[in-house]
């Protein structure tokens, strides 16, 4: 398995600065010295350009809009270019706007090579606002709902077919804060969502054998990891934590379970933020369940 992984050092969709650092602390954590311990082959491409972060307030609804629209374009090609290399991206973020470029790109590559296609969101919000429904006008609450078609031309063309990709395609754990509009929106296009209160009852067991139903050989699995799905206590170093999230032990149990359907076949890390860590523990926790993502485990049990 070849592993590129691809660093988007912007903020640019965010409420708070910072997650343009998000790749340095990953590569600091030994993001690929452990994927190598697991045998596979990586790359680091580096980082990728864009505009600066102007800092500036929402117009019309959305903070950043062009600046957003170029590093999607950006991430976008890239992500693309290494799956038709067959390789395997990993987006270091970054904020989370830059999953409307990855996972544009993955539908894209899916569309060419007859793939289904099968988006985990793993987040503690649904990042399903429009700019008539977000409070912010910050994008990074944005990518899903630019993904199904609501968004502006600017973004939702990126990729070339318009919607990207369809809201069934999709399932979110973990979410638990979403904004009141927000959830009418969520509703009425249908997304599957395993919000804390179904992991809270069911398990997360449960929620990640229906998340992963249906997956199969032809199945291009892409998950979407928002480290502020997290719980707050392990993972602080987010821009919008929110309490009640996974423990470190159901998180690795999500890991662990996608690791075992052995069908990843795209990644994005996003939303670390160092300016809010606490001496690089949340770059660490990552680190430590993206090993279990590819497949660590500590007993020699037959999964695949
Ligand atoms: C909020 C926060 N729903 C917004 N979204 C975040 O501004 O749209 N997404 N933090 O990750
Ligand atoms: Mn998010
Ligand atoms: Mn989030
Ligand atoms: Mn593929």
């Amino acid at each position: 398995l070849n592993i590129s992984l691809i660093g988007a050092p912007t903020d640019i969709g965010a409420g708070s600065r910072g997650a343009s650092m998000g790749p340095e602390a990953l590569r600091v954590a030994n993001i690929v010295t452990v994927l190598e311990g697991l045998g596979l082959n990586v790359q680091d491409r580096g980082n990728l350009t864009g505009p600066h972060n102007p800092w500036l307030p929402p117009v019309d609804g959305y903070r950043h809009l062009q600046e957003v629209a170029q590093w999607n374009q950006s991430v976008h090609d890239a992500v693309y270019a290494e799956l038709a290399q067959k390789r395997l991206p990993i987006l270091l973020g970054g904020d989370h706007c830059l999953g409307l470029g990855s996972i544009s790109a993955v539908a894209r590559h899916c569309r060419a090579t007859g793939q289904k296609l099968r988006v985990l969101w793993l987040d503690a919000h649904a990042d399903f606002n429009t700019a008539a429904l977000t409070p912010s006008g910050n994008i990074h609450g944005m990518p899903v709902a630019c993904l199904c078609g609501y968004g502006p031309d600017v973004l939702t063309h990126i990729g070339g077919q318009v919607p990207a990709i369809e809201a069934k395609w999709v399932r979110q754990i973990g979410i638990r804060s979403v904004d009141e509009g927000e959830k009418r929106l969520v509703h009425s296009a249908g997304l599957e969502v395993f919000d804390m209160r179904y992991i809270d009852e069911m398990g997360m067991r449960a929620a990640m054998e229906l998340a992963l139903a249906l997956v199969d050989a032809n199945t291009h699995l892409h998950v979407s990891f928002d480290v502020d799905f997290l719980d707050p206590d392990i993972a602080p170093g987010v821009g919008t934590t929110v309490r009640g999230g996974p423990t470190y032990r159901e998180a690795q149990l999500c890991m662990e379970m996608i690791a075992d359907t052995g069908r990843l076949a795209s990644l994005d890390v996003m939303e670390l933020n160092p300016a809010f860590d606490v001496r690089n523990k949340t770059a660490e926790v990552a680190v430590d369940l993206i090993e279990s993502l590819f497949g660590k485990s500590t007993l020699m049990r037959k999964t695949r």
